[in-house]
């Protein structure tokens, strides 16, 4: 049985493994893909949990109180949630590979990038839930700064940094998703953010974090029309007699 497989009501909680940060995520949430790729990038030792966002085990509402992903936990006790909240506090504490600039105008362009995001974040479920093509026209036309501004390999400079971990999640969405949005980004009208993407595919923390198409495009088309989609898409799932509560304990990520 998968270790990956949604952690839901009547669970029993999994206990920390010592050493490891542990991640609370779902398979196909952005915003615990970018904690991931966090994790992944700055090569942090972690196990990930995750948890059914609809029917979230028990034990979890002592842990995050609006109950959402992402989450870390720390053995120490230490909880922090909120994405950007999070990535900035891991960026602090493990300094390796350092992902926000520590110069206040850069830091502070970092941060504006990532907040005006979520403009798009929200068009992009627009575009995909009522099929709306002006949905699609409006990100464009937030993504045109972001063409502007783009003036290295990444956006923080020739290594990838804060900005490019934050917007990746989306950016993989719209290629993975170009079938339902039936709609894709125009390589003429984004030449840097096309070059952009194919930068960004080329890391590791990319590779390895990256959401499967397939798997995704059932997911997405999946929650878009019921309020419990199959968080558990692709895994090989327990046997009748077993319940969540005899889920075998997450182990150490591969990530
Ligand atoms: N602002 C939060 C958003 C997190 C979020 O919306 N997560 C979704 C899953 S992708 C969730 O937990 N949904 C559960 C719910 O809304 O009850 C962040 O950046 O971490």
């Amino acid at each position: 049985m998968s270790k990956e497989l949604v952690y839901s009501v009547g669970s029993t909680f999994p206990p920390l493994t010592p050493g490891l940060v542990r991640l609370y995520s779902m398979r196909f949430c952005p915003y615990s893909h970018r904690v991931r790729l966090v994790l992944a990038e700055k090569n942090i030792p972690h196990e990930i949990v995750n948890i059914n966002p609809k029917k979230r085990p028990e034990w979890y509402s002592d842990i995050h109180p609006a109950g959402l992903i992402p989450c870390i936990q720390f053995e120490d006790g230490k909880i922090v949630y909120e994405s950007v909240i999070t990535t900035e506090y891991l960026d602090a504490v493990y300094p390796d590979k350092k992902l926000i600039s520590t110069e206040p105008y850069e830091r502070a362009k970092q941060q504006m990038l990532v907040d005006s995001f979520q403009r798009v974040v929200a068009l992009l479920f627009k575009a995909l839930k009522f099929k709306d093509p002006e949905a699609f026209n409006e990100i464009c036309k937030i993504l045109d700064h972001y063409e502007k501004v783009l003036s290295d390999s990444f956006f923080g400079g020739s290594n990838v940094g804060f900005t490019d971990l934050m917007i990746w999640p989306w950016f993989e969405r719209f290629r993975s998703l170009k079938s339902l949005l039936n709609n894709e980004l125009d390589k003429d009208r984004f030449p840097k953010l096309t070059a952009w993407i194919k930068n960004m595919t080329l890391l590791d923390c990319v590779k390895k974090t990256s959401v499967r198409q397939d798997h995704l495009i059932v997911f997405t088309k999946q929650s878009l029309t019921s309020p419990e989609p199959d968080y558990d898409i692709g895994l090989e799932k327990p046997k009748e007699e077993e319940t969540p509560a005899t889920k075998e304990e997450p182990k150490p990520s591969t990530e």
